[in-house]
């Protein structure tokens, strides 16, 4: 071996060796710098070339550009080997154990009317119902003329609708003032059996301590050739029982009118009122908890079908209102005020969920 060839071995273990115990990223840098950088030690070298005679030169050469590809390799390698184990070790730190038991203290809470939607879903699935969404903006005649509301009816002045601003063709967006728009959005899709509940959110212009301007509905829609008003009153009854919990309950059905349905019926629980609790199931004052009725033959035609062969019942209630009553609480504009006492003292433990046989709340 050459002098040079020496000098050239020697340096090739050093650098090599200062790559192997290069620790981080930092110190790599070093090296690679240090032999391969401007004015590194093997670019120094290579820098010579040029003044050697050309048959050292065809030695060194190659000899110098395959030390200069070694080190680029090895620099590459044991810059893996430095993001694996970091890798591994944020990994290894990370790790979640689920076999620990769950922490003691309570950090979120299920809203009530979470609580009630979830309760309400069970029940009526239970029953076999499917839960069916739609758009919070909607048309006029979805959320108005399909429903027999036509634009000089009274029912839209109750329904203190907010209105987008008129469109070019001197149309106007409104948020939807119930879920109703759902349900005939389903009869144009979906051909009778239609058995559906529509949860969701809607929207009146209107505040105090029983309205708020956003609030939360769910209403059914039962269709088929033969549903009739003693099926309305069963599926009201089972559903008011189970959510309220008690086997025997007080109920009556007041007649009413809505556009949307023909007769109509208000549903009222008896309950009594004691040492200012309301107390559901028995005594003698009754709480409106429901509207209902069957659905009006013109609503079934808008929705697409043919009132002679199509019949059934429809029923509208307020979720908000439904967790007020079971859960005793007693100002409605709260529910949206996101305060973390409050939260946390009407709030439900996210561990437990509704369920039928176990128990809904
Ligand atoms: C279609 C046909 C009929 C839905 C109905 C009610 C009666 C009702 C109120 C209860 C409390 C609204 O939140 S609340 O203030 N709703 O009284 N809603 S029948 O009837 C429909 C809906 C859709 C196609």
């Amino acid at each position: 071996m050459t002098g040079a060839n020496e000098e050239l071995a020697t340096l090739e273990q050093e650098i090599l060796a200062r790559v192997a115990s290069s620790d981080d990223e930092a110190a790599l840098e070093d090296v690679r710098v240090s032999a391969l950088g401007k004015k590194g030690s093997v670019s120094q070298l290579m820098k010579g070339l040029g003044a050697m005679q050309p048959q050292e030169r065809q030695v060194m050469g190659p000899a110098l550009n395959g030390l200069k590809a070694k080190i680029g390799d090895a620099i590459a390698a044991r810059r893996g080997e430095l993001h694996n184990a970091l890798l591994e070790a944020r990994l290894a730190g990370e790790g979640v154990d689920v076999t620990l038991s769950v922490r003691p203290e309570r950090r979120g809470t299920i809203h009530p009317v979470s609580q009630v939607l979830d309760e309400v879903i069970q029940i009526f699935g239970d029953m076999g119902f499917a839960v069916a969404e739609g758009p919070h903006i909607e048309t006029d005649f979805y959320n108005f003329e399909a429903l027999n509301i036509p634009p000089e009816h009274p029912a839209r002045q109750e329904h203190d609708t907010f209105y987008f601003n008129e469109r070019e063709d001197g149309t106007r967006m409104v948020l939807r003032t119930h879920t109703s728009p759902v349900q005939i959005r389903t009869m144009e899709k979906q051909a009778p059996p239609i058995r559906i509940i529509a949860p969701g959110r809607t929207y009146r212009c209107d505040s105090d301590q029983t309205h708020t301007p956003m609030f939360h509905q769910v209403e059914g829609l039962v269709l088929d050739e033969t549903t009739h008003l003693g099926h309305l009153k069963w599926c009201l009854e089972e559903f008011c029982k189970a959510f309220f919990e008690v086997d025997e309950l007080k109920m009556r059905f007041r007649a009413s009118h809505f556009p949307f349905t023909e007769p109509s019926m208000e549903v009222d629980i008896g309950c009594s009122f004691e040492a200012g609790h309301v107390k559901i199931g028995t005594g003698d004052d009754w709480l409106e908890i429901l509207g209902s009725g069957m659905v009006h033959p013109d609503v079934i035609r808008a929705g697409g079908l043919d009132p002679a062969k199509i019949q059934g019942f429809a029923f509208g209630v307020g979720l908000d209102r439904l967790a007020m009553l079971k859960y005793g609480i007693s100002d409605l504009r709260a529910f949206f005020e996101a305060d973390l006492r409050w939260l946390r003292h009407y709030g439900f433990s996210a561990l437990s969920q509704p369920t039928l046989p176990g128990g809904l709340s």
